[in-house]
């Protein structure tokens, strides 16, 4: 079901499609994408990713301004700092630098062996398993989407929405489990008219457990195949919310015995490292399965999901570049790393 995946095949350094070519809707139906939807999608992802590439790239130019620089410690530990500014962290940071030690140590390198280090050190670290979205074997599949305030957790549900019921064609139906406010109901009730798909609403300050049973129920009644909750934006730290969430997981699998498929946590990209510590307890409490890591295109810090992968030990399923229905991408390890490099 990769729409972004087929960019594999592609050089990096050729020129892409516009983006706007996957924007009339065309189907990238699971595993069947075109090439012109994944060369799109790539360039979507390359352009959320260009203030992390501008910064890297500015950064590792400064250090050569002469042709060549001699490994030593003052050289090392300039590129060490250099490279945390990405923010992705110590640990694969000193990866890097230890590569370039180890190989150069007392000689010149080149500006292009330090680039091609890096793009090795964090293609590797970006492997992971898991990545495509886990559908239940009989509909329909439940996913809760959950995170602290303002991560980012209802606009992508409007694009993983629009992904599943559009691009997969598979039917969905919204649960507007933020009942809290008014505002937040509106917000799912927009997305689920421009998706044309079906959205279960409470009562004002309704039960957000009753809305979530409720809407697993209609996806039963009516043979829709898949279920996303909206959830209300916490914190760790809020016992009474967290508990909530848990009493949410446990109505759910009422009507659907394993629901919840998915619970997916939504980070925000542009908090950078604080994403991490802020919402660590959720993948504990909530159970959650994978990542959707939003906002991308406004954070010069993409190298933040390096320390994400290697603290939660989740995968990254998603990434979030823009708030248009279109500006979703499956997560593909070589795809990002060449986004993060391709003109540094
Ligand atoms: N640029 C950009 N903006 C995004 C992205 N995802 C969400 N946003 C914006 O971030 C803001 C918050 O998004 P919401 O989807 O309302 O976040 P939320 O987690 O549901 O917020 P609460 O329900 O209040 O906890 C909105 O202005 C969104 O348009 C993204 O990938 N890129
Ligand atoms: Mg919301």
């Amino acid at each position: 079901m990769a729409f972004w995946r087929s960019k594999k095949e592609e050089s990096p350094d050729k020129p892409t499609t516009d983006s706007a070519s996957t924007e009339d809707g065309s189907a990238a139906q699971g595993g069947e994408a075109t090439q012109g939807d994944g060369t799109g999608m790539f360039q979507r992802v390359r352009q959320g990713l260009q203030k992390t590439r501008e910064v890297l790239g500015t950064d590792i130019r400064d250090l050569f301004k002469e042709d060549g620089r001699l490994v030593d410690d003052a050289f090392l530990s300039e590129l060490f700092a250099k490279l945390v500014r990405t923010d992705m962290g110590g640990g694969p940071a000193g990866r890097i630098r230890d590569d370039i030690a180890t190989r150069f140590r007392a000689r010149k390198v080149q500006m292009e062996d330090v680039l091609e280090s890096i793009r090795n050190q964090t293609r590797e670290l970006l492997q992971q398993e898991h990545t495509e979205l886990q559908f239940a074997d009989k509909a329909p599949t439940v996913i809760l989407v959950v995170g602290v305030n303002g991560s980012g957790k209802t606009t992508s549900i409007g694009k993983l929405a629009n992904y599943i019921h559009n691009k997969l064609g598979r039917t969905v139906v919204l649960g507007a489990g933020d009942t809290f406010r008014a505002a937040a109901v509106e917000q799912l009730t927009v997305w689920a008219g421009r998706i044309g798909c079906e959205i279960v609403t409470g009562k004002p300050e309704a039960d957000p457990a009753s809305v979530a049973y409720q809407t697993v129920e209609k996806a039963v009644a009516t043979g829709a195949e898949v279920a996303i909750i909206d959830t209300a934006g916490r914190l760790q730290t809020q016992t009474h919310l967290m508990s909530q969430l848990e009493k949410i997981r446990r109505v759910i699998g009422k009507p659907v015995e394993d629901a919840p498929h998915e619970v997916l946590l939504v980070l925000d990209a542009t908090s950078g490292q604080n994403a991490i510590s802020q919402a660590k307890g959720f993948s504990e409490v909530a159970g959650c399965t994978g990542i959707i890591l939003a906002k991308l295109d406004g954070s010069a810090k993409g190298g933040v999901i390096l320390p994400i992968l290697e603290q939660f030990k989740l995968p990254v399923k998603f990434v979030g570049v823009g708030e248009g229905i279109e500006d979703l991408a499956l997560f593909d390890s070589d795809a990002f790393s060449d986004a993060l490099f391709t003109d540094a």
